[in-house]
């Protein structure tokens, strides 16, 4: 009988280049929330995909970029982290991109790591031409790192996604299930229902509303049939509380429905789910506040 075998593997790459996207397709749910703008991620997320051969616990990490404020260097903490004490590492590249110094630098912080590599072409589904085209894209990539292996996917249709799992597959040590098959992240709800409420910010605004948002969730009321949820969403400025507010509060109102669906949806719970906003200004400076973006220092008032 073959032995059972696991790993640890990062998904790594330039902001929007689908990292987030590619976790939920391996787990086969939503654990990331994805957007089509860049910094979406900002913390380490979890993602678990058990099969009968070998458990691989997967993490998603914040797109690599040049930390300009306390924000961004948190964000970029949490990628350091992700590149030690792994088996193996995805880089993933949009392929629609060209090559440019930044994916030089991000390379660069990854392969420090001397831990193998497998670079992911995303987004395939994009190409007007052949895969052939993508050839003179993986040689600029291999003139600055020789990967373990360059393979093309389509983290959106799926396209490319089990020879990706096979080659990972075949990297990964003999080793336990370091968890039982039924877990997929070790996220609180608390906090995918912070990120979900995130999500359909990101999704409903645009500019420079996606980034100075932040939600933390006030209290959580488990109920016998009921579950309530109070969650205050924190933005830099007036004006942009005015556009999420947005006439009448109808903004507000679309966000909380569409963000209460989804998580009744993933949590299976029927869910009343209540939002407001503040004005905090400069909050990605202060500790406090970036604390709320990640669970693992998210603080509340009681326990979910
Ligand atoms: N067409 C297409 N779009 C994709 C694919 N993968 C991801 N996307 C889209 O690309 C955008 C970014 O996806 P994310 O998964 O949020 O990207 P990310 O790398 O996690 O981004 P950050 O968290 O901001 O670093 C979203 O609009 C996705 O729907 C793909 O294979 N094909
Ligand atoms: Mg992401």
């Amino acid at each position: 009988m073959s032995k059972f075998l696991s790993g640890f593997v990062s998904i790594l790459g330039r902001p929007n280049a689908g990292k987030s996207t590619l976790l939920n397709a391996f787990v086969g749910s939503k654990v990331a929330i994805v957007a089509d703008k860049p910094q979406t991620t900002r913390t380490a997320i979890q993602g678990v995909l058990t099969t009968p051969e070998c458990q691989v616990v997967f993490l998603d990490t914040p797109g690599i970029l040049r930390a300009d404020s306390p924000m961004q260097k948190r964000m970029m903490n949490s990628v350091r982290d992700a590149l030690s004490e792994r088996d193996l590492l995805l880089y993933l590249a949009d392929v629609t991109l060209g090559f440019g110094e930044k994916d030089r630098q991000a390379i660069d912080m990854v392969r420090k790591a001397e831990t193998p590599v497998i670079l992911v072409l995303n987004k395939t589904d994009l190409l007007h031409k052949d895969k052939g085209a993508l050839l003179p894209l993986i040689e600029q990539y291999r003139a600055v790192h020789e990967f373990a292996d360059y393979l093309p996917v389509s983290a959106e249709t799926g396209e490319g996604l089990e020879t990706l799992f096979e080659a990972i597959q075949s990297r990964l040590p003999e080793g336990p299930a370091y968890f039982p098959e039924d877990h997929i992240t070790d996220q609180p709800e608390r906090f995918i229902a912070s990120e979900l409420i995130r999500e359909r910010i990101l999704h409903e605004t645009r500019q420079e509303v996606p980034h100075s948002v932040t939600v933390a969730i006030d209290k959580w009321e488990q109920g016998e049939t009921l579950t309530k949820i109070y969650a205050t969403i924190y933005v830099e400025r007036e004006g942009q509380k005015g556009i999420l507010i947005g006439v009448r509060g109808g903004m507000l109102k679309q966000i909380g429905t569409l963000a209460r669906q989804e998580m009744e949806r993933l949590f299976g719970l029927r869910i009343y789910l209540e939002l407001h906003v503040k004005v905090q200004p400069n909050w990605r400076e202060k500790a406090m506040f970036l604390n709320t973006l990640d669970w693992r220092t998210m603080t509340g008032n009681d326990e979910s």
